[in-house]
């Protein structure tokens, strides 16, 4: 595709009203599916213990091939894109040593995890590390999942250029399958010479969104894959701002886990969506033909401001083994026991807005823009009861740091998340107990341009 030069992307912008912003959406350039690696790739442990996963973890600048003959130069954990995977049980104690090799400061926020607030990688808690300097992230993982890990400084621009990894951890009770791995979802905004491109105000008020779609770091790869086996996905959404509804045609999805680890029951569906910062964990039989090729897609979704304009794009392909079929394991009807929070004894109301106009937008929460808002003050052990009220004509999707929540309204969901759409217009309820840590927690929309342009607030959670 040929990018309209930015002042040009400025120009219209001008004349623009809400309603013509789809424009500024790039159509997605179409790569031919390639073989090499597929998945991402595993962290060294180097403590030999069996409860202790220590890594260690250079933010630094490296060359990536995102499809064949084309290599962009990006920020990376440790050379990769994604970063490396990080795996432990349950219980375990993560001990992660950042070195940042990077030409700005950084920190390394671990997504979903409940980890002690000092640990929590914002800038409320922790100094950032400067170029040169290095810090060590120690906290014990307490829930089964699949959760990620990125910057919490520049995010739009530090996410953007290839900062962020998963860190999966495994519970006492996974289901069999044939095999299990993690499906990490970007999309990037890359100009003509496949360089990062700029950001016009533009692209930035709706979230930035690419025009090249990444699977594991690399554009339209190839899954192969044991024919007849049940295979599990842990897919992350680590885009800016895409969302992604995924869809494998002619093929049943069985949704086994949501942002925090597995769902009390196994759910089909035919398509899965994703919104930036969430992660699912799907289960996909492969049906089909010895050597069959599917491509994974991503269906259109209208977030607002024209998104939905846009076909549905590949993601990356999944091809069968030519071998006899494998046997397919049973998946089981119950998978984890999850009970439901009970009444709240506190309830808030957040209401998302947008501001500014054309020319600089700003984002609010309750009327406050981030830096300058007013933490919120609230009790460690309650169980406290959110509305996000979204008066703006977009998507925003919800991250709460520190705690896990229960969805209510408006369907109530007993498994645990800690990143939810907010749809345009609509209101969403969720109920959280502050559990076990206290301090300042943030929560934020997880469009990275918005987050970095005022809606995010805080929570003061203080030992009564
Ligand atoms: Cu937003």
């Amino acid at each position: 595709m040929r990018l309209v030069p930015a002042a040009a992307l400025s120009t219209i912008a001008l004349a623009a009203c809400m309603g013509d912003m789809g424009m500024m959406i790039p159509d997605v350039i179409d790569v031919p599916a390639s073989a090499g690696r597929f998945d991402t790739v595993a962290a060294v442990d180097r403590d030999p213990s069996p409860t202790v996963v220590e890594v260690d973890l250079e933010a630094r600048v490296a060359p990536v091939e995102l499809a064949p003959g084309h290599v962009t130069s990006m920020w990376t954990y440790g050379g990769t894109l994604p970063g490396p995977r990080i795996e432990a049980n349950v219980g375990d104690t993560v001990k992660v040593h950042l070195r940042n090799s990077l030409p700005e400061a950084t920190t390394i926020h671990w997504h979903g995890v409940r980890v002690p607030a000092a640990m929590d990688g914002v800038e409320a808690v922790q100094a950032p590390v400067a170029p040169g300097a290095a810090f060590t992230y120690e906290f014990v993982v307490p829930d089964a999942g699949t959760f990620w890990f990125h910057p919490h400084m520049r995010s739009d621009v530090q996410v953007e250029r290839g900062l962020y990894g998963v860190l999966v951890v495994h519970g006492p009770d996974e289901p069999a399958t044939t095999t299990d791995r993690v499906v990490v979802l970007d999309d990037l905004l890359i100009a003509d010479d496949w360089s990062i491109a700029e950001v016009d105000v533009m692209q930035a008020m709706v979230g930035r969104q690419g025009n090249l779609i990444l699977a594991n770091g690399r554009a339209h790869p190839i899954a192969d894959v044991t024919r007849g086996g049940r295979h599990r996905y842990r897919f992350v959404n680590a885009a800016n701002a895409r969302y992604f509804r995924l869809a494998l045609p002619g093929h049943r999805l069985t949704v086994i886990g949501s942002d925090g680890g597995l769902v009390p029951a196994p759910r089909e569906v035919d398509e899965v969506l994703l919104v930036p910062g969430e992660r699912a964990d799907v289960l996909v039989t492969a049906t089909g033909a010895a050597g069959e090729a599917l491509e994974w897609q991503s269906l259109p979704y209208d977030r607002g401001h024209g998104t939905g304009g846009k076909p549905t794009a590949t993601v990356f392909q999944q091809r069968n083994d030519a071998a006899a079929p494998v046997a397919t394991p049973p998946v089981p009807a119950t998978l984890a026991t999850i009970a439901a929070l009970p009444a709240a004894t506190v309830q808030r109301e957040l209401r998302l807005a947008e501001s500014g106009g054309h020319h600089a937008p700003t984002f609010s929460i309750n009327g406050e823009t981030f830096p300058a808002i007013t933490p919120l003050a609230a009790r460690l052990g309650d169980v406290e009861e959110w509305s996000i009220v979204n008066t703006t004509e977009m998507d925003h999707p919800f991250h709460l740091h520190g705690f896990r929540f229960q969805l209510i309204a408006p369907a109530a969901d007993v498994a645990w998340r800690d990143t939810i759409n907010i749809p345009a217009g609509q209101t969403v309820v969720f109920r959280t107990r502050l559990e076990d840590h206290a301090g300042r927690w943030m929560f934020h929309c997880h469009i990275l341009e918005h987050a970095e342009r005022g809606m995010m607030g805080e929570l003061e959670v203080a030992t009564p």
